[in-house]
Protein backbone atom coordinates (compact mmCIF):
# COMPACT_ATOMS: atom_id res chain seq x y z
CA UNK A 1 0.00 0.00 0.00
CA UNK A 2 1.57 3.37 -1.40
CA UNK A 3 1.78 6.02 1.45
CA UNK A 4 -0.42 8.29 -0.21
CA UNK A 5 -1.79 12.10 0.80
CA UNK A 6 -5.26 11.80 2.15
CA UNK A 7 -7.26 12.93 -0.80
CA UNK A 8 -8.90 16.41 -0.75
CA UNK A 9 -12.01 15.46 -1.46
CA UNK A 10 -11.95 13.31 2.04
CA UNK A 11 -10.97 15.79 3.75
CA UNK A 12 -13.47 18.46 2.36
CA UNK A 13 -16.02 15.98 3.26
CA UNK A 14 -15.09 15.43 6.58
CA UNK A 15 -14.93 19.32 7.49
CA UNK A 16 -18.30 19.41 5.50
CA UNK A 17 -20.13 17.12 8.04
CA UNK A 18 -18.37 18.93 10.75
CA UNK A 19 -19.66 22.01 9.67
CA UNK A 20 -23.17 21.09 10.42
CA UNK A 21 -22.53 21.92 14.20
CA UNK A 22 -21.94 25.02 13.41
CA UNK A 23 -23.34 28.11 14.70
CA UNK A 24 -24.69 25.79 17.90
CA UNK A 25 -24.03 27.27 21.38
CA UNK A 26 -23.35 26.72 24.73
CA UNK A 27 -25.08 28.22 27.69
CA UNK A 28 -25.10 26.22 30.50
CA UNK A 29 -22.80 27.93 33.40
CA UNK A 30 -21.58 26.24 36.59
CA UNK A 31 -24.09 28.20 39.45
CA UNK A 32 -23.91 25.79 42.55
CA UNK A 33 -20.83 23.62 43.11
CA UNK A 34 -20.42 20.77 45.65
CA UNK A 35 -16.62 20.08 44.93
CA UNK A 36 -14.66 22.43 43.31
CA UNK A 37 -12.84 25.66 44.57
CA UNK A 38 -14.48 29.04 44.34
CA UNK A 39 -10.79 29.34 41.49
CA UNK A 40 -11.77 26.31 39.54
CA UNK A 41 -15.46 27.67 39.26
CA UNK A 42 -13.78 30.75 37.60
CA UNK A 43 -11.59 29.40 35.79
CA UNK A 44 -13.83 27.18 34.31
CA UNK A 45 -16.55 30.09 33.72
CA UNK A 46 -14.38 32.58 32.81
CA UNK A 47 -11.65 30.84 30.65
CA UNK A 48 -13.55 27.54 30.13
CA UNK A 49 -10.63 25.63 31.60
CA UNK A 50 -9.44 23.81 35.07
CA UNK A 51 -5.90 23.22 35.23
CA UNK A 52 -5.18 20.79 38.20
CA UNK A 53 -0.87 20.65 38.65
CA UNK A 54 0.00 16.70 39.76
CA UNK A 55 -3.02 15.43 39.37
CA UNK A 56 -1.62 11.83 39.05
CA UNK A 57 1.93 11.23 39.55
CA UNK A 58 4.69 10.08 37.12
CA UNK A 59 5.16 6.65 37.83
CA UNK A 60 1.23 6.11 37.03
CA UNK A 61 1.71 8.02 33.76
CA UNK A 62 4.74 5.84 32.98
CA UNK A 63 2.66 2.72 33.32
CA UNK A 64 -0.24 4.42 31.34
CA UNK A 65 2.47 4.90 28.62
CA UNK A 66 3.66 0.74 29.13
CA UNK A 67 0.46 -0.39 28.93
CA UNK A 68 -0.07 2.42 25.68
CA UNK A 69 3.15 0.34 24.10
CA UNK A 70 1.40 -3.09 24.81
CA UNK A 71 -2.16 -2.17 23.15
CA UNK A 72 0.28 -1.12 19.92
CA UNK A 73 2.44 -4.18 19.82
CA UNK A 74 -0.98 -6.71 20.07
CA UNK A 75 -2.17 -4.07 17.81
CA UNK A 76 0.66 -4.29 15.19
CA UNK A 77 2.99 -7.44 15.54
CA UNK A 78 6.66 -6.91 14.03
CA UNK A 79 6.15 -7.15 10.50
CA UNK A 80 2.84 -6.35 9.64
CA UNK A 81 1.80 -4.30 6.38
CA UNK A 82 1.48 -0.88 5.90
CA UNK A 83 -1.75 0.61 7.03
CA UNK A 84 -2.86 4.05 7.90
CA UNK A 85 -5.18 2.43 10.26
CA UNK A 86 -5.35 -0.41 12.54
CA UNK A 87 -8.08 -2.46 14.53
CA UNK A 88 -8.23 -5.01 17.47
CA UNK A 89 -9.88 -6.10 20.47
CA UNK A 90 -11.90 -2.55 20.08
CA UNK A 91 -9.04 -0.53 19.84
CA UNK A 92 -8.66 1.41 16.48
CA UNK A 93 -4.72 2.98 15.92
CA UNK A 94 -3.61 5.58 13.53
CA UNK A 95 -0.42 6.47 11.94
CA UNK A 96 1.29 9.74 11.74
CA UNK A 97 0.59 11.38 8.50
CA UNK A 98 4.05 12.99 8.53
CA UNK A 99 6.18 10.22 10.03
CA UNK A 100 9.78 11.66 11.85
CA UNK A 101 12.33 10.32 9.57
CA UNK A 102 14.03 8.83 12.38
CA UNK A 103 10.95 5.96 12.42
CA UNK A 104 12.22 2.53 12.69
CA UNK A 105 8.91 0.86 12.83
CA UNK A 106 5.46 1.29 12.31
CA UNK A 107 4.97 1.70 16.31
CA UNK A 108 7.24 5.12 16.24
CA UNK A 109 4.26 6.40 13.35
CA UNK A 110 1.39 5.81 15.83
CA UNK A 111 -0.37 9.29 16.24
CA UNK A 112 -3.11 8.06 18.31
CA UNK A 113 -5.06 4.87 19.68
CA UNK A 114 -8.49 5.30 20.14
CA UNK A 115 -10.93 3.32 22.24
CA UNK A 116 -8.94 2.46 25.28
CA UNK A 117 -10.88 3.48 28.26
CA UNK A 118 -12.31 0.21 29.72
CA UNK A 119 -9.37 -1.15 29.84
CA UNK A 120 -6.63 -1.28 32.69
CA UNK A 121 -4.99 1.95 34.00
CA UNK A 122 -7.26 3.98 31.40
CA UNK A 123 -10.52 2.36 32.90
CA UNK A 124 -9.07 2.88 36.23
CA UNK A 125 -8.58 6.26 35.61
CA UNK A 126 -12.27 7.67 34.67
CA UNK A 127 -13.25 6.16 37.79
CA UNK A 128 -11.23 8.54 40.08
CA UNK A 129 -13.14 10.10 42.67
CA UNK A 130 -11.33 13.36 42.39
CA UNK A 131 -12.20 13.68 38.77
CA UNK A 132 -15.64 12.71 38.96
CA UNK A 133 -16.26 15.29 41.75
CA UNK A 134 -15.57 17.85 39.33
CA UNK A 135 -17.34 16.76 36.36
CA UNK A 136 -20.24 16.26 38.34
CA UNK A 137 -20.55 19.72 39.51
CA UNK A 138 -20.07 20.71 35.70
CA UNK A 139 -22.30 18.24 33.94
CA UNK A 140 -24.40 16.98 36.84
CA UNK A 141 -24.36 14.37 38.71
CA UNK A 142 -24.94 11.19 35.86
CA UNK A 143 -21.82 10.91 33.61
CA UNK A 144 -20.76 9.04 31.20
CA UNK A 145 -17.31 8.57 29.18
CA UNK A 146 -17.72 8.40 25.94
CA UNK A 147 -14.41 8.85 23.61
CA UNK A 148 -10.74 8.06 25.10
CA UNK A 149 -7.83 8.62 22.28
CA UNK A 150 -4.01 8.21 23.66
CA UNK A 151 -2.45 11.18 21.28
CA UNK A 152 1.23 11.01 20.64
CA UNK A 153 2.95 13.85 19.18
CA UNK A 154 5.72 12.40 17.57
CA UNK A 155 8.93 13.87 16.62
CA UNK A 156 8.23 16.31 13.70
CA UNK A 157 4.53 16.04 13.62
CA UNK A 158 2.37 18.69 13.05
CA UNK A 159 0.08 20.16 15.57
CA UNK A 160 -3.72 20.33 15.24
CA UNK A 161 -4.77 23.40 14.40
CA UNK A 162 -7.90 25.79 16.07
CA UNK A 163 -11.07 23.89 16.23
CA UNK A 164 -13.70 23.46 19.20
CA UNK A 165 -14.37 19.54 19.81
CA UNK A 166 -18.02 20.01 20.30
CA UNK A 167 -17.67 20.41 16.28
CA UNK A 168 -17.09 16.32 16.09
CA UNK A 169 -20.08 15.75 18.46
CA UNK A 170 -23.28 15.95 17.19
CA UNK A 171 -25.13 15.48 20.35
CA UNK A 172 -28.28 16.71 21.68
CA UNK A 173 -27.20 18.73 24.55
CA UNK A 174 -23.27 20.08 25.72
CA UNK A 175 -21.11 20.97 27.04
CA UNK A 176 -18.90 17.52 26.65
CA UNK A 177 -15.68 17.97 28.81
CA UNK A 178 -11.82 17.06 27.70
CA UNK A 179 -9.86 15.39 30.73
CA UNK A 180 -5.95 15.95 29.00
CA UNK A 181 -3.60 14.24 31.19
CA UNK A 182 -0.15 15.02 30.24
CA UNK A 183 1.77 11.65 30.30
CA UNK A 184 4.83 13.39 29.58
CA UNK A 185 5.96 17.11 29.97
CA UNK A 186 4.32 19.46 27.48
CA UNK A 187 6.05 22.05 26.26
CA UNK A 188 6.45 24.79 23.81
CA UNK A 189 9.04 22.75 22.14
CA UNK A 190 7.21 19.56 22.17
CA UNK A 191 3.79 20.47 21.31
CA UNK A 192 1.66 21.79 23.70
CA UNK A 193 -1.87 22.78 24.24
CA UNK A 194 -2.74 26.09 23.21
CA UNK A 195 -6.03 27.38 24.49
CA UNK A 196 -8.36 30.90 23.66
CA UNK A 197 -9.37 32.01 26.80
CA UNK A 198 -13.33 32.90 27.09
CA UNK A 199 -13.86 31.33 23.54
CA UNK A 200 -16.11 28.80 25.10
CA UNK A 201 -18.67 31.16 24.95
CA UNK A 202 -18.31 31.57 21.09
CA UNK A 203 -20.66 29.65 19.40
CA UNK A 204 -19.26 26.96 16.86
CA UNK A 205 -17.24 28.31 14.14
CA UNK A 206 -17.06 27.17 10.62
CA UNK A 207 -13.90 24.29 10.45
CA UNK A 208 -12.44 24.24 7.09
CA UNK A 209 -10.07 21.52 5.75
CA UNK A 210 -6.87 21.57 7.21
CA UNK A 211 -4.26 21.92 4.11
CA UNK A 212 -1.04 21.50 5.52
CA UNK A 213 0.63 18.70 3.39
CA UNK A 214 0.53 15.77 5.70
CA UNK A 215 -1.74 17.02 8.52
CA UNK A 216 -3.66 14.27 10.07
CA UNK A 217 -7.19 12.90 9.17
CA UNK A 218 -9.59 14.53 10.78
CA UNK A 219 -7.79 17.76 10.97
CA UNK A 220 -9.92 20.84 10.56
CA UNK A 221 -9.31 24.27 11.67
CA UNK A 222 -11.28 27.81 12.17
CA UNK A 223 -9.68 30.24 10.02
CA UNK A 224 -12.65 33.34 10.94
CA UNK A 225 -11.18 34.48 14.34
CA UNK A 226 -8.77 36.48 15.55
CA UNK A 227 -6.72 34.22 18.57
CA UNK A 228 -4.00 36.68 19.27
CA UNK A 229 -4.98 36.54 23.04
CA UNK A 230 -3.80 32.72 22.86
CA UNK A 231 -2.22 31.22 25.90
CA UNK A 232 -0.20 28.17 25.71
CA UNK A 233 -0.27 25.86 28.78
CA UNK A 234 2.85 24.07 29.89
CA UNK A 235 2.30 21.37 31.71
CA UNK A 236 4.71 18.57 33.70
CA UNK A 237 4.20 14.90 33.23
CA UNK A 238 1.00 14.12 35.51
CA UNK A 239 -0.92 17.13 35.43
CA UNK A 240 -4.40 17.45 34.08
CA UNK A 241 -6.17 19.87 32.26
CA UNK A 242 -9.93 19.51 32.36
CA UNK A 243 -11.82 21.75 28.85
CA UNK A 244 -15.01 22.75 27.92
CA UNK A 245 -16.11 21.29 24.21
CA UNK A 246 -16.77 24.72 22.92
CA UNK A 247 -13.36 26.00 24.20
CA UNK A 248 -11.37 27.12 21.18
CA UNK A 249 -7.97 25.35 21.39
CA UNK A 250 -4.87 23.46 19.05
CA UNK A 251 -1.50 22.40 19.70
CA UNK A 252 2.03 23.51 18.56
CA UNK A 253 4.07 21.33 16.22
CA UNK A 254 6.76 18.89 17.66
CA UNK A 255 10.04 21.12 17.03
CA UNK A 256 11.54 18.40 19.70
CA UNK A 257 13.10 14.92 19.33
CA UNK A 258 10.94 13.16 21.80
CA UNK A 259 7.68 12.38 21.75
CA UNK A 260 5.19 14.26 23.45
CA UNK A 261 1.74 12.14 24.82
CA UNK A 262 -1.27 12.60 26.57
CA UNK A 263 -4.33 10.37 27.49
CA UNK A 264 -7.54 12.41 26.34
CA UNK A 265 -10.92 11.52 27.62
CA UNK A 266 -14.01 13.01 26.52
CA UNK A 267 -17.47 13.19 29.06
CA UNK A 268 -21.08 13.62 28.64
CA UNK A 269 -24.17 13.87 30.79
CA UNK A 270 -25.76 9.83 30.62
CA UNK A 271 -28.71 10.01 28.27
CA UNK A 272 -26.81 12.31 25.24
CA UNK A 273 -28.14 11.58 22.04
CA UNK A 274 -25.89 11.07 19.59
CA UNK A 275 -27.72 10.76 16.54
CA UNK A 276 -28.60 7.88 13.97
CA UNK A 277 -25.00 6.86 13.78
CA UNK A 278 -22.90 6.71 16.66
CA UNK A 279 -19.03 7.34 15.84
CA UNK A 280 -17.12 4.20 15.65
CA UNK A 281 -14.51 5.88 17.68
CA UNK A 282 -17.25 6.32 20.42
CA UNK A 283 -18.06 3.40 23.54
CA UNK A 284 -20.11 4.99 26.32
CA UNK A 285 -19.42 3.89 29.48
CA UNK A 286 -21.34 5.16 33.01
CA UNK A 287 -18.78 6.14 35.05
CA UNK A 288 -21.01 7.67 38.11
CA UNK A 289 -25.25 8.02 38.92
CA UNK A 290 -27.66 6.01 37.24
CA UNK A 291 -26.51 4.48 34.13
CA UNK A 292 -24.57 2.50 36.19
CA UNK A 293 -27.96 1.07 37.30
CA UNK A 294 -29.35 0.23 34.08
O1 LIG B 1 -2.95 16.83 22.00
C1 LIG B 1 -2.95 17.49 20.97
O2 LIG B 1 -1.92 17.75 20.35
C2 LIG B 1 -4.24 18.03 20.42
C3 LIG B 1 -5.39 17.54 21.19
C4 LIG B 1 -6.67 18.22 20.86
O3 LIG B 1 -6.70 19.28 20.32
C5 LIG B 1 -7.91 17.55 21.20
O4 LIG B 1 -7.85 16.49 21.85
O5 LIG B 1 -8.99 18.07 20.87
Amino acid sequence: MDRKEIDEESKQDFSNRVNLQAGRTSEREVVSTKFMTEDQRNSWNEGGYILIPNFVDENFCDDMNLELAEIISQLIPEGSAFSHAYAGDGHIAIREMKPSPEAKTIADEISKVFRIHSRGLFNEFINNEGLLNILEDIIGPDIDCFLSQFILKNPGAWGQPWHQDSSYFPFDREPQVAAWLATSEATLENGCLVVLPGSHKESLHEHLPDDREGSNYGYTEIKDHDFSKEIPLLLNKGDLLLFHSFLMHKSYDNKSNAKRSAMVYHFAETGTNFGEIDSPTNEWISVRGKGLNV
